[in-house]
């Protein structure tokens, strides 16, 4: 939903979940991200698979993680954006306890239009975007074109990296670009609750 009356800018939202009904809880995140007063989901990507990455390093013993990218056009200022990105969370059960812990919802602002930001709160673009290929894989699959910031094209980034995510069998996009996905979530046990 968008009641839009200022500039539109377009951002990029990372999605990622590691605990619970992952799938299911990425497709409400993009429906909640949707009803946002000023801000419209216009793409959302099929969810990846991937070891969870610990600040020690990639952690098999950990749950494995659904990743997904959202492109919005957005009326908010990105502050706002990101306070609304965070009340979702919250509304999905997020704790914050220990830094890159185990989460049910992470929604991390990846770009906001061509913004340069670094502030207490908010870094943009996300300082960790361009190392992950939970990121930029499902963001090149709904924007073949995308460039983050003066990092070049996403693409050249996916080459340059040494990991791959996994596809998710049966797994379909979180939004199709003309409307909300009526498509079930797919059966999720690989994630303990
Ligand atoms: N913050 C600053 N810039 C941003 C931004 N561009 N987007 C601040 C979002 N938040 C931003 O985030 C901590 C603080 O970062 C926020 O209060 C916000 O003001 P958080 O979500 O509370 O905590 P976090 O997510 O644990 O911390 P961090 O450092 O943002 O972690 P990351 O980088 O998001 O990594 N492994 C796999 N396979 N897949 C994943 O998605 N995600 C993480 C989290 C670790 N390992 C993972 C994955
Ligand atoms: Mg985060």
């Amino acid at each position: 939903m968008s009641d839009a009356t200022g500039p539109v800018t377009r951002a990029v939202v990372a999605l990622g979940s590691n605990l619970g009904a992952r799938d299911e809880l990425l497709r409400d995140a993009v429906a909640a991200l949707d009803a946002v007063a000023g801000v419209t989901v216009v793409s959302a990507s099929t969810p990846v698979s991937s070891v969870a990455l610990t600040p020690e390093g990639p952690d098999e013993t950990r749950p494995e993680y659904l990743n997904a990218v959202a492109l919005v056009e957005t009326s908010l200022d990105p502050i706002a954006l990101l306070d609304a990105l965070q009340s979702i969370e919250s509304d999905h059960g997020r704790t914050r306890n220990v830094r890159w812990g185990d989460r049910t919802l992470d929604l991390d602002l990846v770009a906001f239009g061509d913004l340069e930001l670094e502030t207490e709160r908010l870094t943009l673009p996300h300082p960790r975007a361009a190392e992950r290929a939970f990121v930029l894989e499902p963001w090149s699959e709904i924007d073949e074109e995308a460039r983050l910031g003066s990092l070049g094209r996403v693409t050249d980034l996916i080459a340059a990296l040494p990991d791959r995510t996994h596809p998710v069998p049966g797994a379909t996009r979180l939004h199709d670009g003309r409307r909300a996905s009526s498509a079930p979530a797919v059966r999720d046990e690989g994630a303990t609750a």
